[in-house]
């Protein structure tokens, strides 16, 4: 016997890859549906690789009684509306905006990281997906933090144009052709030229004049990872279509060689460590796209301070970053609290 899971938000980027995944990793169904807004109602989308098609339902309409587990990736006003309401019909949310990642009675969940977390999940019938750029972040931190205590976090991202959507991916294919046949390259999505430019801007400015972007790694590291963890970050937009970088520079407690975080690197969750410390021995967003693992690679002393280290993390943002991540939480449900398939 399976579970019945819903994903909502079903024909944008994340919901597709909602449901490559679920067909992927063999997730055990006895139902999918694929729910989104009235424009897409009555839509075919494939389940992903598995030959199955679905028929796009309306949200509006949408009865989650008698589902187990939705899948939300239809953007923060569609979670305000829709998630309480599936959740009171006894199907748990999992939910990829960031309307309750930080409502203290809703579990913020990287499975890697802190599964025990989930256990609260009962309370308000919602658990959390946190942003890709934290999600990928605390995989590679969590093993090193266990290992050496980290006091602090530096981090500069470069961040994919799927981030912000199928708009942001289409921007960046048309200016670009457009640059090329001496057209103009007017933003629309973005707030300047993305094509053969990088954005220090990602997200609502903050009074302190850092990002929402920024705030959310700051915020969600500590809520996932430890509370006592310092993170200062800077969010920036780089013309990529898939995959999240980040330049994390540490500083620990304890001393931890560049060679000691790397062996426990190789070992730790979900982490891919390639680090050959020549031309091409580590990875790039290009080589992220459509894998599950966070990749480290970069690895270093950093000896302008005491117990320093630096390194570079990379990860699919579609997959780890959001989808995957999940789908993750929907497994880790399904094996400890719900317990339904056979
Ligand atoms: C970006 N990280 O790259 C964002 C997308 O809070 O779930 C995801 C925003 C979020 O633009």
């Amino acid at each position: 016997m399976g579970y019945r899971v819903v994903v909502v938000g079903a024909t944008g980027n994340v919901g597709r890859e909602m449901l490559n995944i679920l067909a992927e990793r063999q997730f055990p169904l006895d139902e999918v549906a694929a729910v989104a807004s009235a424009r897409s109602t009555g839509d075919e989308i494939d389940f992903g690789d598995s030959g199955e098609t679905l028929r796009v339902k309306n949200l509006e309409h949408f009865d989650f009684a008698g589902w187990d587990i939705a899948l939300f990736a239809a953007g923060s006003e569609a979670s305000k509306i829709y998630a309480p309401k599936a959740a009171a019909a006894g199907c748990v949310v999992i939910d990829n905006s960031s309307l309750y990642r930080m409502d203290p009675d809703v579990p913020l969940i990287v499975p890697e990281v802190n599964p025990e977390a989930i256990a609260d999940y009962r309370k308000k019938n919602i658990i959390a997906n946190p942003n890709c750029s934290t999600a990928q972040m605390v995989v590679a931190l969590k093993p090193l933090h266990d290992a050496a205590t980290i006091k602090r976090v530096v981090v500069a991202t470069y961040q994919s144009v799927s981030g912000a959507g199928k708009d942001g991916m289409d921007e960046l294919f048309e200016q670009s052709r457009n640059i090329f046949v001496g057209d103009t390259a007017e933003p629309k999505k973005f707030t300047k030229q993305i094509a053969f430019n990088v954005i220090p801007h990602i997200d609502s400015f903050l009074d302190d004049g850092s990002t929402k972007e920024e705030w959310k790694m700051v915020v969600e590291t500590k809520k996932i990872l430890d509370p006592k963890i310092k993170v200062t970050a800077t969010c920036v937009r780089v013309p990529v279509f898939v995959g999240h970088s980040e330049a994390i520079n540490i500083e620990f407690e304890d001393e931890l060689s560049a060679a000691d975080a790397q062996k426990i690197l190789r070992e730790a969750p979900g982490v891919m460590l390639v680090d050959k410390r020549e031309d091409g021995g580590y990875v790039t967003p290009v080589e992220a796209v459509g894998e599950y693992a966070t990749y480290v690679s970069r690895v270093r002393e950093d000896s302008t301070v005491d117990n320093g280290l630096s390194l570079w993390c990379v990860s699919d943002n579609l997959r780890k970053g959001a989808a995957l991540n999940a789908v993750q939480i929907a497994e880790l449900l399904g094996r400890k609290h719900l317990q339904k398939a056979g």
